[in-house]
């Protein structure tokens, strides 16, 4: 078997290679592509849940400064995202997201934005962090505090529903975390130039996601079938 290459650390990357510069233009897009979809997620969660419409608002617009922050980072290091590779990325979690809302499926779209994507977020950005160029740093930190509250709302409502929407929850779960495994191994080779291993996303996304739905209120047998069901369809 080919023996793959170290995973870059903060002393061996260097954030001015073509190689660098080459997996930082997908990443990038990805990032700032998830971030205006959210933006736009957190617009139709609001006009689905209206009594928390202001709130749910102002969580949109913490992910207009989220993708703006991640321009920035872009621009910095002078790489230019491929935007059109990252709208193919997203394009079957955002159609179910589309199609659960035009069916007025609030609680597929909480599970979809609040859960799967914030935990993906959370592990990302978290891993990042520590190999991130001192710009990226600085606003990735700033930025993984907000996606904490993102995801606290999901689980706070869903919380509160619980009995009437655990099934549904179940449900959405099967339809998108096998999306979310693939889409996880389609950027590891881009993660991995920039210093992130596939493994410890694999491991902070299913910690971050699995405590998530321990506090809506599935038990540990639940939780370890949902997160294989994933598994075993990717
Ligand atoms: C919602 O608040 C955020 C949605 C963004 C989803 C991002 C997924 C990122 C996966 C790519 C892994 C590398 C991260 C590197 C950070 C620049
Ligand atoms: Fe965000
Ligand atoms: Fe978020």
């Amino acid at each position: 078997m080919p023996q793959l290459a170290a995973v870059p650390t903060l002393d061996t990357l260097d954030f001015h290679s073509d190689t660098y510069k080459d997996a930082y233009s997908r990443i990038n897009a990805i990032v700032i592509e998830g971030e205006m979809e959210a933006r736009e997620n957190y617009v139709h969660l609001g006009e689905m849940i209206p009594d928390r419409k202001d709130e749910l608002l102002k969580l949109s617009k913490m992910e207009g400064r989220h993708m703006k922050g991640f321009q920035a980072c872009g621009r910095n290091l002078k790489v230019t995202p491929d935007m059109e590779f990252a709208r193919e990325y997203f394009t079957q979690l955002h159609g179910n997201f589309q199609e659960a809302f035009a069916n007025g499926d609030v609680v597929t779209c909480l599970v979809i934005q609040s859960l799967i994507i914030e935990c993906f977020a959370i592990a990302a950005y978290n891993i990042y962090i520590p190999v991130a160029d001192p710009f990226a740093r600085k606003i990735t930190e700033g930025v993984v505090e907000d996606e904490y509250m993102h995801l606290n709302f999901g689980e706070e409502w869903l919380k509160a529903n619980f009995e009437d929407v655990k099934d549904r929850i179940d449900a959405a779960n099967r339809q998108n975390l096998p999306i979310v495994w693939k889409m996880l191994d389609r950027v590891a080779d881009d993660a991995r130039t920039l210093g992130m291993p596939k493994e410890e996303l694999i491991e902070d996304f299913s910690i971050a996601y699995s405590e998530a739905l321990e506090n809506i209120g599935f038990k540990t047998r639940d939780i370890m079938k949902m997160m294989t069901y994933g598994l075993r369809a990717a």
